[in-house]
């Protein structure tokens, strides 16, 4: 049985497309706190955070909009999920766009530090999410949490990184969409994705294996963050950056039964759905389903299947 407290962050301010802001109360009409519990786990819906009081904050990128926004939500999130963790919890945090891991994975590696554990990220998603501030030009900040989670410049703005994450303890996961500018970061990083590319080569299977191994053997903590996008456009349209060529419906849930059975996740984000681009709910459902896989539910319980 695990304890988990979903976090409502209806956040719309990473990127320009309307509709993130409802990704919270979409999950709760799809039902994940029933289905979460369903399985047997505690559930505390903390409710939908609220937007501190904004302070000016300048970024000399132009293209860059909602700085103090993000700042706010980013303070906002530190806290709840650190919060979250230190009563011993699980935190989910709905979405909101995908820059709302500034702040969740901020609160998460605050925890670990205090804790002397080190954390891992597993992040599945189109994208690289690896833009600074002063790399992006879409001036969407909902590209750039890898960048500060793994310790890069250009964050003046934002509350400074508790204890950056070393690249090598970050998995890009699913990714078929890189900006050059990040591209060249992440060569100079030593981040290598693994892009669609790896996964059609090996499968989805072996590279996320390696890198549970890894975590296990290190102790480590691991926060998961999940973008629609991640998922092919097919079978979850409500996302404002769709990418054709994503995981498939089995895929997806393959990685979260891993996930379970590993027993290594202390963490979740659930992030970029737009409610209002969905078809019937379809995105949300499917969303929730892969938590319940996240957290146990199964196809058959084969008691043979190796972890
Ligand atoms: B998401 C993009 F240009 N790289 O910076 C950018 F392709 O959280 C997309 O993964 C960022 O959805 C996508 O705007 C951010 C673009
Ligand atoms: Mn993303
Ligand atoms: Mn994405
Ligand atoms: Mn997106």
């Amino acid at each position: 049985m695990t304890r988990c407290t979903l976090i409502g962050a209806p956040i719309d301010s990473g990127q320009r497309r309307p509709g993130c802001l409802m990704g919270p109360a979409a999950y709760r009409v799809a039902g994940l706190a029933q289905a979460i519990s369903d399985l047997g786990h505690a559930v505390e819906d903390r409710g939908d955070l609220a937007l501190p009081a904004l302070r000016p904050a300048r970024c000399p990128n132009a293209a860059v909009h909602s700085l103090p926004e993000t700042v706010g939500w980013t303070e906002a999130l530190i806290d709840s999920v650190d919060d979250a963790l230190s009563e011993g919890t699980l935190p989910i945090v709905m979405g909101g766009d995908h820059s709302l891991a500034l702040g969740s994975v901020a609160g998460a590696a605050g925890f670990a530090a205090r804790k002397g554990r080190p954390l891992f990220v597993l992040w599945l998603d189109a994208h690289s999410d690896f833009h600074t501030p002063l790399t992006t030009t879409s001036g969407n900040l909902h590209g750039t949490p890898v960048a500060y989670i793994t310790g890069r410049g250009g964050f003046d703005a934002f509350p400074p990184f508790p204890a950056p994450v070393p690249a090598d303890r970050v998995c890009l996961y699913g990714i078929r969409s890189v900006d050059p500018a990040e591209h060249a970061a992440l060569i100079d990083h030593q981040l290598i994705p693994v892009d669609m590319r790896t996964l059609d080569e090996e499968g989805i299977v072996a590279p996320l294996r390696r890198f549970l191994a890894r975590v296990r053997a290190a102790g480590g903590m691991l926060h998961v963050s999940l973008d629609v996008d991640f998922l092919d456009p097919a079978i979850a349209p409500a996302v404002g950056t769709t990418v054709p060529g994503g995981t498939t419906f089995r895929e997806a849930h393959l990685v979260m039964e891993m996930l379970h059975e590993s027993g290594l996740v202390t963490s979740l984000d659930l992030v970029e759905l737009n409610p209002f681009l969905d078809d019937r709910g379809m995105t949300a459902r499917l969303m929730v389903d892969l938590v319940a896989s996240l957290m146990g539910r199964k196809v058959f319980d084969r008691p043979t299947r190796s972890k």
